[in-house]
């Protein structure tokens, strides 16, 4: 009952602090992503929408709203090794009800990369059935921050490169359990013949579709650390006194 109460409080700071003006969470850096990646998606050939399989309707990227589901969509739930299995289970369940191509994932997982990388790659095939061979494919990852897109753009890109036995220096993106440190859209190799890249972008996240659920859904999940640092202006230490 505390906890319930004690999430609650959590959740309502959290969406007061994305109401408050001038909190610095939605930045113009925030701002010029989400408008940088929505002119982007008309042109990639598919857009992984990356979600925290914890809470897949909390991490939902708001900017894709609009879009009706397509076979070019793929909505990626992560971090599956800290979600429950048989929830995980019912949720891809749930999404393939709504016509939606969705994949659970752990980004640190090897095996789970490479089977990841031949169901990319099956789509792929589908998708540039005539001289494939000659086409470069291009995939953005895209979602709210710290939900694991730059994680999975680097495991793919490490296992893509082995799997290809390409040559040359691996490139990384900046992993960090801290919000906002991926600033640019950047893009890996993670396939030849086809080539295939992955284009990781900066997390957005619009303070303005914050609910007192949602906010609490996130400061309980890995999302917890990224809110407290948007919290800073917020008293949270107040929070947990009062409780
Ligand atoms: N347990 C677990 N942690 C993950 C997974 N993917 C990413 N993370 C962690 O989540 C945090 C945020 O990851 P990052 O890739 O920077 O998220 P981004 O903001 O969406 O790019 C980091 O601490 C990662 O190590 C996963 O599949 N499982
Ligand atoms: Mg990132």
């Amino acid at each position: 009952m505390a906890t319930a109460a004690l999430a609650r409080r959590l959740g309502a700071s959290v969406k007061d602090a994305g109401a408050k003006k001038g909190s610095g969470w939605y930045s113009s850096h925030m701002a010029a992503a989400s408008r940088a990646i929505l002119e982007r998606i008309p042109l990639v050939d598919f857009t992984l929408e990356i979600r925290d399989a914890r809470i897949p309707i909390s991490s939902a990227y708001e900017d894709l709203r609009d879009f009706p589901p397509s076979s070019r969509r793929i909505i990626v739930l992560n971090k599956t090794d800290l979600a429950d299995r048989r929830q995980t289970k019912e949720w891809l369940r749930y999404f393939e009800e709504q016509s939606c191509v969705c994949y659970g994932i752990n980004s640190h997982n090897k095996d789970n990369i490479k089977e990841f990388l031949n169901f990319i790659q099956a789509r792929v095939r589908e998708l540039k059935k005539d001289d494939q061979l000659k086409y470069t494919t291009t995939i953005m990852l895209v979602g709210i921050p710290n939900v694991g897109k730059s994680s999975l753009a680097n495991s793919l890109h490490q296992i893509g490169r082995i799997s290809a036995a390409e040559k040359g220096k691996l490139k990384h993106t900046i992993v960090s359990p801290l919000p906002g440190e991926t600033k640019d859209i950047s893009s890996l190799k993670i396939g030849s013949h086809p080539n295939i890249y992955v284009l990781d972008t900066p997390g957005v996240l619009h303070p303005s579709i914050l609910d007192v659920e949602m906010g609490s859904k996130l400061v309980l999940t890995a999302q917890g650390l990224l809110v407290i640092v948007w919290l800073r202006n917020v008293k949270l230490l107040n929070i947990f006194c009062l409780s």
